[in-house]
């Protein structure tokens, strides 16, 4: 696997004072975790869009729980792989900086520190009745219960689940389709993209705002890289590609970056 800019690549990472990962669920593939746009993401024909979406929870809750429920159930059999590793020990080091469009937690299993998580996690529920993320409140006009908890269990014992606090429905605490990211995420992704070196890995590079960061990091003079199989949109944008498997190329530029 000679890639020819990999030994330039590894020479900035060596040098750069700031550097930022922005990893999508390519990262977590040779984990076993099924990505969006992958042959695997379809789950009973539908698309993610058609259920990572408050209209889809509104009109049929139980669906949109199956769903994230058969997606706790295979990720909570998956572990860390090699790119995890890798990242999570560069962000032991000042100016390093993780982003994530993963909901899997994966990072977080693998120690990484500095991990700004843009999209939420599978493992988090909130209180349905409470309005975030710019979605309308879920119907009733009793004050919102704002109750957030982590929920490790699989399988989960109702479905359905129920806020412990106030009896109302529950939802998965992460970002849907149509609905604005946390305030402070979009903050800490922004202003991590103002690097000096920053690689984007297993993304496809098509969801927004996640996709307007390498834009940001080359706004702010930073060099820009993509670890990716396959070409997306920002393939002719960054200057270098690494055209490849994060879980080969990560530890491949460790390796040079440490010698
Ligand atoms: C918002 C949680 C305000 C859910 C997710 C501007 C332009 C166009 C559209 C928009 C825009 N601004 C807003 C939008 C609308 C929308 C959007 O971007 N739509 C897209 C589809 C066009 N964005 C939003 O709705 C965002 N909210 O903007 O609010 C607003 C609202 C309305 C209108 C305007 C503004 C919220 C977006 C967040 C949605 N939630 N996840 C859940 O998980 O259940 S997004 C979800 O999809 C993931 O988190 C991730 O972000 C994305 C999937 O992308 P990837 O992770 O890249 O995965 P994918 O499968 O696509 O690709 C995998 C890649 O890995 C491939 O390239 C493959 O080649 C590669 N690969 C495979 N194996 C490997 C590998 N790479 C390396 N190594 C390997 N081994």
């Amino acid at each position: 696997m000679p890639l020819p800019n990999l030994e330039a690549v590894a020479e900035k990472i060596r040098r750069a004072p700031r550097l930022t990962i922005l990893t999508g669920a390519g990262v977590s593939a040779a984990s076993g975790v099924p990505t969006f746009r992958g042959e695997q993401g379809l789950w009973r024909q539908f698309r993610p869009e058609d259920l990572a979406n408050i209209e889809a929870f509104r009109r049929d809750p139980v669906l949109v729980w199956e769903w994230y429920a058969w997606r706790r159930e295979r990720t909570a059999t998956c572990q860390p792989n090699v790119a995890h590793e890798v990242l999570a020990r560069w962000s032991q080091r000042k100016g390093c900086a993780v982003v994530t469009q993963n909901v899997d937690d994966l990072h977080i299993r693998a120690g990484t520190r500095h991990l700004t998580r843009l999209h939420g996690s599978l493992w988090e529920l909130r209180c349905a009745s409470a309005a975030r993320h710019g979605a309308g409140r879920a119907g009733s006009n009793r004050a919102s219960c704002e109750h957030s908890w982590r929920d490790e269990r699989v399988p989960l014992p109702e479905i359905p689940p129920r806020c412990p606090r106030c009896g109302e429905l529950a939802r998965p605490d992460i970002v849907w389709f149509g609905e604005t990211l946390r305030q402070e995420d979009v903050k800490a992704a922004t202003a991590a993209a103002r690097c000096d070196l920053f690689i984007t890995a297993g993304t496809s590079a098509l969801v927004h705002p996640a996709a307007g960061l390498v834009h940001e990091a080359r706004r702010a003079g930073a060099v820009t890289v993509e670890i990716n199989p396959e070409a997306t949109p920002v393939s002719s944008v960054v200057d270098h590609v690494l055209a490849g498997p994060a879980e080969e190329i990560l530890p491949a530029l460790d390796l040079l970056s440490r010698s």
